[in-house]
């Protein structure tokens, strides 16, 4: 995946700066160039399984109301088989442009074939499809998984940085199968495979949930006496992951280190409060970029294969001086 991620930037595709304050200029126009008709988005969306979800599904609907498109949103609840039901349903009442967030990379080749011969554009929203036929998508808008993980190792081996003694790592994975569980993984242990100090003694799937993120870390808990550090694949598995830890009667924060990915409010309290260590940025404010996109892919006009989303990092100092402006 992030090779061809990478062919494609280097082919020119285009990095847009601030998620929030992107592609908003023209955003109540209705429609550019396209008759002056209300375009009709169907879009399909994973489901509410986070911080991150909730207020990506927020920014959706809020563009759209702004940028005067006519949005069908459609909740797969987490499942696949749903997001084709409401991809099919898209196409049959003839939409001008379909968005969704793929729940998983594969298999959605013949689907996206149905809404190409139907001569309807088709926009992937924050995750990717591993279709070999690039053509069956007009764009990709999200973020760079791979480099996320990158960055969760990269820290850690910055804080581990002179020290000899090996370091038990436990992971809390993403639903299995989607991109950002795939990436998120490969990227860290592309990163921390340069020394061998640094152990992934459990990696199991907290499914993107608190739910489940506390109740793997119970088990991990249990079997494992000694993790000293935990890499959660987004905040929401951390914070379970935190109430496990302290009923076992450990200090988040000090006695395992937490790095998570997303930067949601609720995660950046958390960071703030020395219970997480590290978060790495994931925008969920795809929104009006995604509006933007529609409009173009509606008019005819070309648009970049990938458009990739700008994010940064936050240490807990730069949590508590970012918090006061958060806005999800
Ligand atoms: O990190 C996680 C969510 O696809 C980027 O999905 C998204 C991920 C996000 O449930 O919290």
């Amino acid at each position: 995946m992030s090779r061809k991620w990478t062919a494609a930037l280097l082919a020119g595709a285009l990095a847009l700066t601030g998620p929030a304050g992107c592609g908003g200029e023209d955003a109540g126009s209705g429609g550019s160039g396209s008759g002056g008709g209300k375009i009709t988005l169907g879009f399909s969306q994973v489901g509410a399984e986070s911080g991150w979800r909730t207020a990506n599904t927020k920014s959706i609907q809020e563009s759209a109301a702004t940028a005067g498109i006519d949005l069908k949103f459609s909740d797969a609840q987490g499942k696949q088989e749903n997001q084709i039901k409401a991809l099919r349903s898209f196409i049959a009442q003839r939409v001008d442009v379909i968005a969704f967030s793929p729940v998983v990379e594969s298999g959605w080749d013949t689907v996206l074939k149905e809404a190409k011969d139907a001569d309807i554009p088709v926009i992937l929203t924050d995750r990717a499809v591993d279709s070999q036929d690039t053509s069956l998508y007009k764009s990709f808008i999200g973020s760079d998984f791979v480099l996320e993980g990158k960055k969760a190792g990269e820290w850690l081996v910055k804080e581990y940085e002179g020290k000899t003694d090996t370091v038990n790592i436990v992971e809390l994975q993403g639903t299995p199968g989607a991109a950002p569980a795939n990436d998120r993984k490969a990227g860290f242990a592309d990163v921390i495979k340069a020394d061998p100090k640094f152990k992934v003694i459990a990696s199991q799937t907290g499914q993107f949930t608190r739910t489940d993120g506390k109740e793997v870390m119970e088990a991990f808990l249990k079997t494992y006496p000694d993790i000293d550090v935990l890499y959660a694949h987004n905040d929401d598995m951390g914070l379970g992951a935190i109430e496990a830890i302290e009923a076992a009667g450990k200090k988040p924060g000090t006695d395992i280190k937490i790095i998570t990915v997303d930067a949601v409010k609720d995660g950046m309290t958390a960071l703030a409060g020395g219970k997480i260590n590290y978060i790495v940025e994931c925008s969920p404010l795809l929104g009006p970029q995604l509006m933007d996109l529609a409009k173009k892919v509606k008019a005819g006009e070309q648009v970049p294969q990938r458009v990739l989303t700008e994010e940064t990092t936050f240490t807990q100092e730069q949590a508590k001086a970012a918090l006061p402006d958060r806005k999800y």
